[in-house]
């Protein structure tokens, strides 16, 4: 792993326990408190780079149930400031910072916990806080990142992942439980509804067997926009856009990837999670530009690609995207590269889609004067696979059209990215060329991510320079003329078909 000295990320992991006792205590406690068994255990990670931070947070309640917390700590260097966060409100007086809970987070049953974060700045230095409370108690304990018990926790506490005691012992929970992936719907979101995905025939299918399309945003590169990825900008992305797929853009090159695998790995991940929590699907990118040939990273694609299938391979939300856009390199190239990682992803995480980039930017081939047919005479040897095409309004019109529907009656096409401007990521929204383009896909039931949900300061980008400063996200007032106009694209019902 390569480490670079401005970026660096840290975890520690805070637990504890306090039980008040009854008989000659109780006098002294609040009545409504007399018994109540209180306790916490707190993980803190930090994504750290010059000047700044995003701090995650998990707080989980360890004593009896509560309604509405305040965690307390203290920051270890007076120049460290929190500057936004989010799911619940902060203050900083000095050193010392509350953040309290909002009114849909503020409840948490024994064993229950809730995520919450902030962006920071830092001057001179940047260490964790080491003590947290919760309504007052104590969390302390280990700083070791991993689910072993902590050496000072009493052993006939419950183990703090695991369920309360009051619920089912481990040796009586009923093994008869339907998995999840076969489970009928139990919940509206998209991937209750469909299930894990399959190829079928051209057509992306859920678990019923029926073609569906998935109408979401991609993120921009997580190098420069992860603070564009929290829980309210998520939130707006799955309630107010009513969105079916987050695409996970992590460029290896630019600072990406290559630069910090493991930082990178992670920031996947935990988008991966946020997806999961909101039931999107995660499309996961790995963003291949310069240079073109795939097999120039193929080793950090195998490496990449078998841990993030490791890690989410029990999910039925996850879709690998081995390669973004290959360019001046020939189909065959691609086609032995998708070969090489394929199998990686398969040994962990057999029934998930993977999506193959085409050759010119993912053009299928058009953009370096060929065609969708040496595809469809020499498909990657796998099966569940699609292949990607990527357009940009502005720039790709009616040739570029009548390719994809040509190919899609062949393939199993997915436009894992397009713009509503031009190739270059700027410019003005062409409403007249999206239209045809998203008529198209909607009518053929091609699922598509739109470039980009960010705040970047070009017009393929959905919010306004600034938003991510922010904590507003939903609604029109935070958009520009593309996000104004994919909002209203993907907001519209999307009928996913039952049985
Ligand atoms: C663009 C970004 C821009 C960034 C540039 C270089 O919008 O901010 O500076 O990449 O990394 C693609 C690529 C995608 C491009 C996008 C717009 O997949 O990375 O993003 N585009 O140019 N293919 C066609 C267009």
């Amino acid at each position: 792993m390569m480490t670079i000295p401005h970026r660096f990320r840290r975890q520690l992991i805070i637990t504890g326990t306090a039980v008040a006792l009854a008989a000659g205590t109780t006098a002294l406690l609040p009545t409504t408190n007399a018994m109540a068994a209180t306790g916490c255990a707190v993980t803190y990670t930090t994504n750290s780079w010059a000047g700044g931070f995003t701090a995650n947070i998990t707080i989980k309640n360890l004593g009896d149930q509560i309604n509405g917390w305040t965690l307390g700590f203290s920051f270890p260097d007076s120049g460290q400031r929190v500057v936004q966060g989010w799911s619940a409100t902060y203050s900083q007086s000095g050193s010392a910072v509350t953040a309290q809970s909002l009114s849909y987070n503020g409840s948490l049953p024994t064993g229950g916990s809730t995520a919450i974060g902030f962006n920071g700045s830092w001057t001179s230095s940047n260490p964790d806080p080491t003590a947290f409370t919760l309504n007052g108690t104590a969390c302390t304990g280990s700083t070791t990142p991993t689910t072993a018990a902590p050496t000072t926790a009493p052993p006939t506490t419950a183990p703090p992942t695991t369920a309360p005691p009051t619920t089912a012992p481990p040796t009586t929970a009923p093994p008869t439980t339907a998995p999840p992936t076969t489970a009928p719907p139990t919940g509206t979101t998209p991937v209750a509804i469909n299930g894990q995905l399959r190829v079928c025939g051209v057509n992306l299918c859920n678990q019923y067997d029926r073609p569906i399309q998935l109408r979401g945003m991609s993120t921009h590169g997580l190098q420069w926009f992860y603070n564009c990825y929290n829980d309210a900008s998520l939130d707006a992305l799955a309630n107010d856009w009513q969105a079916d797929l987050l695409r996970i853009s992590m460029y290896v090159q630019e600072d990406g990837y290559e630069t910090d695998p493991a930082g990178f790995t992670s920031r996947v991940n935990t988008l991966v999670d946020k997806a999961e929590q909101r039931g999107m699907y995660a499309l996961i990118d790995f963003h291949t530009l310069t240079p073109g040939d795939p097999t120039y990273n193929l080793d950090r694609a195998k490496t990449f690609f078998a841990a993030v299938s490791a890690r989410n391979a029990n999910k039925n939300n996850v879709i690998y995207e081995v390669t973004n856009e290959p360019n001046g390199v020939s189909w065959s190239t691609i086609k032995s590269y998708a070969e090489q990682v394929i199998p990686v992803i398969r040994a962990n995480d057999p029934d998930a889609i993977v999506v193959v980039g085409t050759r010119a930017w993912s053009s299928l081939g058009l953009s370096e004067g060929g065609n969708s047919t040496e595809v469809i005479n020499n498909p990657v040897n796998a099966s569940n696979v699609m292949y990607a095409f990527h357009f940009y309004a502005a720039s790709h019109k009616d040739s570029y059209r009548a390719e994809l529907e040509r190919a899609a009656a062949r393939l199993p096409m997915f436009v894992t990215e397009f713009g509503t401007v031009t190739y270059t990521g700027d410019g003005a929204v062409d409403t007249a060329s999206s239209n045809a383009w998203l008529d198209m896909l909607d009518r053929l039931k091609i699922s598509y991510a739109n470039w980009t949900y960010s705040d970047a300061d070009e017009g393929s980008a959905a919010f306004r320079s600034g938003t991510c400063y922010g904590n507003v996200y939903a609604g029109t007032s935070v958009l520009t003329a593309s996000g104004t106009y994919m909002r209203d694209r993907i907001r519209t019902p999307d009928n996913f078909p039952t049985s």
